[in-house]
Order: structure tokens, then sequence, then C-alpha cells
């Protein structure tokens, strides 16, 4: 059965590329690569030529997410699987390909229409190490285990659940959260080690409520936490220890709405449920209002 194998790239609809290319650098400490294409940069992680595309747009959201398989087999395996499905999805042509860096494509929508692509064959530019935006320590968490997660919105979680499952994901709820509206029980969904790729079932306004990153030392997010605070760049949730993955994260505001939640220290995905209430410490709401109004 084909399967994805991790969440590898991800496409940026923004409206503020000046304030994007300073946050990106500064704070996060990405690399800046600039592209022939008008009105379009990228970011960089590690060695693959990009992890994140922004476009410059009317609209602030989420332009589409890249799902890794491993070659072109398991791509038309995957195609047959959606077909089968009854979901809709078009083949990339050899110029989107080319676009994206890699070898083919294949474009859908998940229920909530969150666009999404399944990839195979990114470019990876072993002679171009991470050059990043400001002082690091060290890197970023990649490689096997893609280049973070995703809280997408969903109107209908079980059928977002049965749209990633079928792209291979696995997971469960695990979390009884309040909120302003009462009781939300998102879903965490992993695809290797990380402990989730992709979660929904908190409300949110635009496609992606927040997309998490995460250090390979403690000393970097440290560094993010230290600029973002003497930047005076607004915090949703302060600091603190996440029950299911373990991490130690704090969530960002950025220029377009949606939040970069920082982190370190996550633990690799258990194939066995459980669920939590509460965190292990921290994450009080700081700045409400964000998209993030949850009793951790
Ligand atoms: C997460 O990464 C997260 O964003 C929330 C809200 C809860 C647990 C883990
Ligand atoms: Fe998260």
């Amino acid at each position: 059965m084909a399967k994805v194998t991790e969440l590898g790239y991800m496409g940026l609809s923004i409206s503020d590329a000046d304030a994007w290319k300073s946050y990106a650098t500064s704070c996060l400490g990405m690399e800046l690569l600039e592209s022939e294409v008008a009105d379009t940069f990228y970011l960089r992680m590690d060695y693959w030529h990009h992890r994140i595309e922004l476009r410059v747009g009317s609209e602030d959201d989420l332009a589409y997410l890249g799902w890794r398989v491993a070659g072109a087999a398991e791509l038309s395996a995957m195609a047959v699987k959606l077909s089968e499905a009854g979901i809709a999805y078009k083949v990339g042509s050899s110029a989107e390909a080319k676009e994206r860096r890699v070898l083919g494509l294949i474009k859908t929508r998940d229920p909530a229409g969150v666009p999404t692509e399944i990839f195979y064959g990114p470019q990876v530019d072993g002679h171009l190490p991470l050059y990043p935006g400001r002082r690091m320590h060290s890197g970023f968490v990649t490689d096997d285990m893609g280049m973070g997660h995703a809280l997408v919105a969903s109107d209908d979680p079980i059928a977002s659940y049965k749209f990633y499952e079928l792209l291979g994901l696995s997971g469960s709820i695990e979390y009884h959260l309040k909120t302003p509206d009462g009781v939300a029980k998102p879903i965490f969904m992993h695809c290797n080690n990380r402990q989730h790729s992709i979660a929904f079932g908190v409300p949110s306004q635009k496609l992606l409520n927040h997309f998490m990153i995460e250090y390979r030392s403690l000393d970097d997010l440290g560094m993010a936490h230290d600029i973002i605070r003497t930047k005076k760049i607004d915090v949703a949730l302060n600091l603190g220890k996440h029950a299911n993955d373990q991490a130690l994260t704090f969530y960002s505001a950025t220029p377009s709405g949606w939040l970069m939640e920082l982190g370190w220290g996550g633990v690799v995905a258990s194939s066995q449920q459980q669920y939590h209430e509460n965190d292990v410490f921290g994450h009080q709401i700081e700045v409400s209002g964000m998209g993030l109004d949850v009793e951790l």
C-alpha cells in the first residue's frame, strides 16, 4: 500500500513580502532564497531546494501542503487510491513539477478544501548547506520527520480523518480541550516518527491555524524566543510543554494572521492511543483572539 512518508513542502499566499522576509530570517532563522518568478520567494530549512514557497497575493492563507511519497510507482498507486475513493485530483504538468522542484506531483483537496499535493523526488542541493538567516547553533529537525506539522481547518473531522488515513497517516483524538465555544477534540495524525504532521478539530478561520517547526537545539528555540520578545511580536500561547508530542513550544504571531509554533524536543510517534485534558506545563493564553484560545 502506498503511503505518504513526510510533510515535505508548503506554499503560502501572503500580502506583505518584506514583513515575511524579515520575520522568517531574523526571527525563525530560515534561509531566504529569491526566485526568478515574480512576487515569489522561497525559504530553506535544510538541503532541500526549499521547504516553503511564498507568493504575494491579496489573501493571507495556506496555498498548499505537499506530502511526499517514495517514488513514481507510489505516486501512481496513490492516484489509484484517490480514484477508487471518488476523490478528484489532477496530475501536475511537467512545468508545475519544475516549479515545485520535484519530479512529479498530483493535486487534490482535503474535505475542508485544503489544497493538497502528493509528490515524489524533491530537488536536494547537497552543495548548498543551510545558510541561516540569523545566528544559529544548529538547524531544524527535518529529514525523515518532514518539515513540521500543520493545524488546519476542518468542518467535518471524521471526513478529514478518512482523507488523511487514505493518504497513509494514522492517529486519533489526543485532547479534550476547553475552548470559548465548548470542548474541542482535535485529531493528530502521523506518517513517520514525527508525533504528528497534521492536526485538525480546533475552530480555525483560515485554512492554516498554525505551522510548527522544530529546532535541533534548545538554544535556538531560546534565541527565537528572545528575538520575538525583543521585537514585541505577539505571543498567543506562552512557552509550555505539550502532553502528546512532549515538545517545548510557544506560538508566535506572523505577518499573515496564522501562528508559527516554534518548538524543541518532541518525542517520536506512538501507535497506542491516549488522550489528555491538559498540557504538562505552560501554554497559557497570553494574547487571546489569535485563533488558538484553548485551555491547555
Ligand atoms: C500541538 O502541537 C498543538 O498545536 C496543540 C494545540 C496541542 C497539542 C500539540
Ligand atoms: Fe501544534
